[in-house]
């Protein structure tokens, strides 16, 4: 196989899960536009997933975050996903939208707190049991403010107390992904917030505990990229959130802020063999002020060509350079592939695949954005109920 079919092989297998919330409405703690057409159920959100997998043709499954997803039946929630193309995805807990969770969830000191904390983390996979789910994804807000307010130490002591219940909890077949983040919602401490601390507990935890790379949750200037080689060395890479930034956890589209970085990340992860070891690629953004759907396969085509330009690195060409010292010649291998338009190359991947080369466009011409605003009138948008 040459160079150029073992990438479009490559890209044709690439799976990008994308959020349930989403395609709900969102914004910022000082206000949430709301925008006509946004779904008011999780089957809507459903509907709306399998337009982008329609369009992209690589966007086959939707996470879905408990409890704004929670429905009576997920089985019948199962199949409402698969007649029309698509799955359920990543189950993502919620321990941050509780009046009980002022002083942290799995951390607090409270045992009580705790106990409710970890019994929704079960209910999770109790879920994933149902829906056929592989992964649980865990975010904590747990943190504290103000130095002395809690015990840094006792926190991380009831933090792994509660993954080990959880993860003993675990079926055959399904995995734990720890998340991490800088800071927000607390400010002086936070009790996961780097990859050192997420990597220390599942390594505890064992094989099928992974972390979980949010691309948003860094310091400015953080080398992402270090962070997946490392986690895919170890074997613990479980998967990204992938988002864009500014300044802080901006939830913008992927690819928007630094497409380079981008690109380094997925240069790694193809360096790393990520593609068959095991890390999902998921989106975990907000459409403030843009058009949702749109925004999210113009997130998907984002990681596309990202995923691309990092499979046209030239492999060889780059060792050869970097085991001779050649620190300009091994640059230039990896900066040709990331200057190459490779917007031809995916428009002809997609219609190797019968799809539209021009998903937006194909979006756009379906009507399917004037369907959703005279339908859905009435009842009560979804949103992220913060
Ligand atoms: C937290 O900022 C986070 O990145 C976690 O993944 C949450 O589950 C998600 O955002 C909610 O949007
Ligand atoms: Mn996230």
């Amino acid at each position: 196989m040459t160079e150029l079919a073992a990438a479009k092989a490559a890209l044709k297998t690439q799976a990008v899960e994308t959020p349930s919330w989403a395609y709900a409405n969102s914004g910022t703690r000082f206000k949430v536009f709301a925008q006509q057409g946004v779904p008011r159920t999780p089957q809507e959100k459903l509907d709306d997933a399998a337009k982008v997998h329609e369009f992209t043709g690589v966007a086959p499954s939707v996470a879905l975050h408990i409890p704004w997803d929670k429905v009576d039946d997920y089985t019948a929630l199962a199949e409402h996903a698969e007649d029309r193309g698509v799955r359920l995805g990543t189950i993502n807990s919620n321990t941050f939208q509780d009046d009980a969770y002022r002083l942290g969830s799995v951390c607090h000191p409270d045992a009580a707190v705790r106990r409710k904390a970890v019994d929704h983390l079960l209910e999770c996979v109790d879920i994933m049991d149902t829906t056929g789910s592989t992964d649980l994804k865990l975010w904590f807000a747990d943190g504290t403010n103000y130095p002395g307010q809690d015990d840094i130490r006792a926190r991380q002591d009831r933090l792994a107390e509660a993954l080990a219940e959880v993860y003993e909890r675990l079926g055959e077949g399904q995995r734990m992904l720890l998340e991490y983040k800088l800071f927000e919602p607390a400010f002086y401490t936070t009790d996961v917030p780097d990859w050192g601390t997420a990597y220390a507990h599942c390594l505890k935890l064992g094989p099928r505990a992974r972390v979980v790379v949010d691309t948003g949750h860094h310091a400015p200037g953080t080398n992402i990229e270090f962070i997946v080689a490392t986690l895919l060395r170890e074997e613990r890479l479980g998967g990204f959130d992938f988002n864009s930034r500014f300044y802080a956890d901006d939830d913008l589209m992927v690819g928007s802020a630094d497409p380079f970085q981008l690109f380094r990340i997925m240069h790694e992860v193809v360096r790393g063999g990520g593609f068959t070891s095991g890390a999902a690629f998921m989106l975990d953004q907000c459409h403030n002020i843009e058009a949702k759907i749109p925004a999210i396969i113009r997130s998907v085509m984002n990681v596309q060509e990202a995923t691309a330009k990092a499979l046209l690195v030239d492999a060889e060409a780059l060792a050869a350079a970097q085991a001779s010292g050649d620190v300009l010649g091994a640059n230039a291998v990896l900066m040709d592939a990331y200057n190459t338009d490779v917007r031809p190359l995916l428009r002809e991947v997609r219609e190797e695949m019968g799809l539209d080369p021009d998903p937006v466009g194909a979006y756009r011409r379906s009507g399917w954005a004037e369907r959703i605003v005279a339908e859905r009138v009435g009842g009560e948008q979804a949103g992220w109920g913060a």
